[in-house]
């Protein structure tokens, strides 16, 4: 995980094996976690534009933009207008003369990174060195419009599918996953004001609606219409305001707040399934010295109608062993991890993990 990112708050060290902490050498973030990149050439230098890493040909991995320098050396850009300035009749050579900025010829020359997605998730279709992953496992669409800090790696200690008897067919039908991440600074986590959403997820997402229902999509652009790009495995959404339909604050402890869900017959709309769900802040104090959110959701399909049950496809994303991303997104933060599974009874139980770290 201590690869280039823009993590700007590592976390527990117990999630992040190896990790350094902010505004070590080797870390992503300074100490005032404003640094968001790292050199491409020399990963030990931190950089917020291309402009601060070495000379042409050098890139900035984990600003979330991919850049280049300007051939003048005046700055980094991501084309050649961004490289041609004419002040005082003259371009940025200082010898051309010029009436306007497209009077010179300084050209913005690419720099090394192949992608910079911002975020410090590895195993999604931009690595944390700026190369792409030639076999991703793509974030769902729940986290568009999010950047950086706020997709954020997750630990999932467990997680559980199961094909149970009282949902006919083969498919999973009961769930369960306990885990943590570490909130970026100045995150706003309030799950009893905000949405949340629980997805999981393999390497394939559908229209659902609109003009191009039921074709593949990668997010929401791709399902024009009105049209939704959804999980065809399982995703839930839980609003504010729905009543019990939610994560409600439990007792007056600020300092230590805990949400709770429950639907007995997890018949809710848009979240068919999902019966329990408790979330828990962990405050900074001195052992932790990190906001840490625990997580604890489960659900099974059997109650409501029709009855909810999904496929996990064991050869999806290089498998066997089967591989399932799982993502909670509350608010503006979504935290995302890919499960392993060994398979027990017979193909009827998965039971997974994440594995974080090198
Ligand atoms: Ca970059
Ligand atoms: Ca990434």
């Amino acid at each position: 995980m201590d690869s280039p990112s823009e993590l700007c708050d590592l976390g527990d060290p117990l999630l992040f094996p190896g990790t350094g902490f902010n505004g070590v050498p080797g870390s992503p973030c300074s100490s005032d976690c404003k640094i968001s990149g790292m050199c491409t050439q020399t990963p030990a230098a931190q950089c917020t534009t291309a402009a601060d890493c070495g000379g042409v040909g050098e890139g900035c991995c984990g600003n979330g933009v991919v850049e280049g320098r300007c051939s003048d050396g005046s700055g980094s850009c991501q084309s050649d207008a961004d490289c041609r300035s004419c002040s005082f009749g003259l371009c940025a050579d200082g010898v051309t003369a010029c009436t306007q900025p497209s009077d010179c010829l300084e050209t913005c020359q690419p720099g090394d990174e192949q992608c910079d997605d911002g975020n410090p998730i590895d195993d999604d279709r931009c690595r944390n060195d700026c190369t792409f992953n030639a076999a991703p496992v793509p974030l769902p669409p729940i986290c568009e419009g999010l950047h950086g800090p706020n997709i954020i790696p997750a630990l999932v200690r467990s997680g559980v599918f199961v094909d149970t008897r009282r949902v006919p067919g083969t498919d999973f039908d009961r769930w369960r996953v306990r885990g943590e991440f570490s909130l970026p600074d100045g995150a706003v986590f309030d799950p009893d004001q905000q949405q949340v959403d629980l997805v999981f997820s393999q390497d394939q997402f559908l229209c659902v609606g609109g003009t191009r229902n039921g074709f593949p999509c990668a997010g929401s652009p791709d399902c024009p219409g009105g049209g939704q790009c959804r999980s065809p495995l399982f995703q839930a959404s839980l609003r504010p305001g729905d009543g019990d339909a939610h994560f409600i604050q439990l007792g007056p402890a600020q300092d230590r707040p805990v949400w709770r869900f429950r639907n007995k017959l997890g018949d809710n709309l848009g979240a068919e399934s999902w019966k329990m769900g408790r979330l828990f802040v962990r405050n900074k104090n001195k052992r932790r010295p990190l906001n840490q959110i625990k997580f604890n959701l489960w659900g099974q399909g059997d109650k409501v109608v029709p009855q909810v049950s999904f496929p996990i496809d064991p050869a999806a994303l290089g498998g066997p062993p089967p591989r399932v991303r799982e993502t909670l997104r509350v608010g503006d933060v979504c935290a995302s991890q890919v499960m392993t599974c060994d398979v027990k009874g017979g193909g009827k139980r998965l039971r997974c993990f994440s594995l974080v770290g090198p």
